[in-house]
């Protein structure tokens, strides 16, 4: 398995996070990478390459300008602004409020966010830019006839709708990736969105589109973040009705009925006729994850990367969340190995 990475990522760590009241360290931290750099060297994951040094030229046709706009001069308005900490959005559009476009950074960065907890620093744009580098990069990779890769994303970016940031995303690396199988002329793209949360950042980018399937499984937002995306009616609209699949899972939920939903997704993506697969990786449904509910141990990260490899796709895995650092190397490497023994 080819793996696309670089270093640039570092220069995204924010000082902290909003969590229960409390500025705590990030658990979206840079310690993250490395951990999946060493599992990844361990198992012989070997093959590296680095992302291109252009842009992904996709990126404007899943992200709106304004949005792309805001990201890459956030930090100087900030500065000018007379601030020196992160930014952390404080002050977002209500219901019925005007959802005008305000010139003043403070309302800018509520416009363009939906959360709180994700702060942008001196460094967070070229990170982001970076991490959306590296999925273009593996998806023109096996568009050229590797059978799958790894982005090694970080920051991560399933949460980035077309316009708004937050749960630790900036931009969609994932919708990044599917786009550029799109437009090297796929006609059907999967995205199978494995992470713990709902990627309602990739599902806003495709809800009305047909030619990009999505499917998620993930805690049932009654209960968990990003709590108002990701029920079950959630199916796609217009030409893209029936091309959005969400299956939320109860709080607690173990291999067994994440499989039983897993498959489900699987055969909605065969039904669909996909001819390239991205999946959005996050290891978060680990059983020591220490933000999220689901109980997957190590070794059911190989079984259903087993399964993600049977389908016989074009492949690429694009990293997003997993918080139990002493774990999410060798989980995130045993979907990565499962998916090589599985390739038929
Ligand atoms: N009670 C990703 O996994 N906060 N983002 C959750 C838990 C935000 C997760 C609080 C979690 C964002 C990429
Ligand atoms: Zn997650």
């Amino acid at each position: 398995m080819l793996v696309v990475r670089s270093d640039d990522h570092h220069r995204h760590a924010p000082r902290g996070e909003i969590y229960g009241g409390e500025l705590v360290t990030p658990f979206e931290r840079p310690e993250r990478w490395d951990r999946i750099v060493a599992a990844l060297d361990d198992a012989g994951m070997t093959d590296v390459r680095p992302p291109h040094g252009e842009p992904p030229e996709t990126l404007l046709d899943v992200h709106d300008p304004g949005y792309v706009e805001f990201l890459r001069e956030a930090w100087s308005q900030w500065r000018a602004a007379g601030h020196d900490g992160d930014m952390i959005p404080t002050c977002f559009p209500g219901r019925r409020m005007r959802a005008l476009i305000p010139d003043d950074i403070d309302g800018r960065l509520g416009y363009y966010s939906f959360a709180a907890e994700t702060s942008i620093t001196e460094g967070t744009w070229p990170a982001a830019l970076a991490s959306a580098t590296i999925a273009r990069t593996a998806q023109e990779l096996v568009g050229a006839g590797a059978p799958a890769a790894f982005a090694l994303c970080r920051p991560p970016g399933h949460h980035a709708a077309i316009d708004y940031f937050g749960g630790y995303c900036f931009l969609n690396n994932a919708a990044i990736a599917a786009q550029g199988f799109v437009e090297a002329g796929a006609e059907r793209v999967a995205v199978l969105d494995v992470d713990f949360h709902h990627g309602n950042g990739t599902q806003d980018i495709f809800y009305e589109r047909a030619d990009v399937l999505f499917a998620s499984l993930h805690g049932d937002p009654r209960h968990e973040f990003p709590h108002f995306s990701g029920f079950a009616d959630e199916i796609g609209t217009g030409p893209g009705e029936g091309s959005t699949v969400n299956l939320p899972l109860p709080p607690g939920t173990s291999y067994a009925g994440w499989l039983d939903a897993l498959r489900t997704a699987l055969e909605r993506i065969e039904s669909f006729g996909a001819e390239a697969l991205v999946v959005s990786l996050g290891v978060d449904t680990f059983v020591e994850d220490p933000i999220s509910s689901f109980g997957l141990g190590s070794d059911d990260f190989t079984d259903y990367g087993r399964r993600l490899g049977e389908l016989g796709l074009p492949t690429v895995y694009v990293m997003e969340g997993g918080y139990a650092v002493d774990a999410i190397g060798i989980n995130t490497v045993n979907v990565l190995r499962g998916h090589v023994d599985g390739t038929p």
